[in-house]
């Protein structure tokens, strides 16, 4: 499905791509954004990571992820095609609050929202403000992925649910912002979530990427 080049090419858009489609990653402060673009990336993905300042202190909640030494303070950028055919632009956003004014712009084209969470005790409440965001303010098809930490507790998919006040539609899976494979799962999921909710939008989504 997504490849690497090994060949030198840089990472050219193949030739055999006809469609490509914007895809938002958002999630608040630390919950592995920058991560799955990286793992996912079939470029050298852009970052604007700057060190975690004094500002973040009594704003951000370091708990567990206390060794996170930087934070992206503008966007992440990536991208991986599917089939060959449909190159998905990967754009991440900002996760400290302050940036948050941000997000509307940067989802501006998106075709969805890849929204990870970390639902470790003392870090999902951190995710509230996120959906709030995601339903006042953008407005896109969205899908939840839990990042796993060593410490994350499972949860079912109806408590998340409850507790997240997500739709019954909402997609929620697991994920592993590090690894390559479950990252492009997640993203099928988007993808094929945002097919599904343009069914009555046919302008917003290109019908015919192919979800493998
Ligand atoms: N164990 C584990 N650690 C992870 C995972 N994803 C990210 N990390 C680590 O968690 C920290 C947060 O990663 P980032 O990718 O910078 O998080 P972010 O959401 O981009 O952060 P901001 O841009 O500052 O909001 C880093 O120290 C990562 O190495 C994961 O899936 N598992
Ligand atoms: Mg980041």
């Amino acid at each position: 499905m997504a490849s690497v080049p090994s060949d030198g090419s840089a990472g050219y858009l193949p030739e055999t791509v006809t469609r490509s489609v914007k895809i938002l990653v958002v999630g608040s402060f630390g919950v592995g954004k920058t991560t799955l673009i990286g793992s996912v990336s079939e470029i050298a993905p852009l970052r604007t990571e700057e060190t975690v300042t004094q500002v973040s202190e009594g704003v951000d909640d370091l708990t567990g992820v206390d060794d996170k030494r930087t934070t992206t303070v503008a966007m992440d950028f990536g991208r991986i095609t599917l089939n060959g055919s449909v190159a998905l632009y990967l754009f991440g956003a900002p996760g400290q609050r302050r940036f948050w004014d941000l997000w509307e712009g940067l989802a501006e084209g998106a075709a969805g929202v890849l929204v990870l969470v970390d639902t470790r005790p003392g870090r999902l409440e951190a995710s509230f403000e996120v959906f709030d965001q995601l339903e006042l303010g953008i407005r896109l098809p969205f899908v939840v992925a839990v990042n796993h930490f060593p410490d994350t507790v499972p949860h079912g998919a109806d408590e998340l649910r409850t507790a997240l006040d997500l739709l019954p539609e909402t997609p929620i899976l697991d994920c592993d912002a590090r690894d390559r494979a479950s990252a492009l799962n997640a993203l099928t999921a988007l993808v094929q979530h945002a097919l599904d909710v343009s069914a009555d939008r046919p302008a917003d989504v290109p019908q015919d990427i192919p979800v493998a």
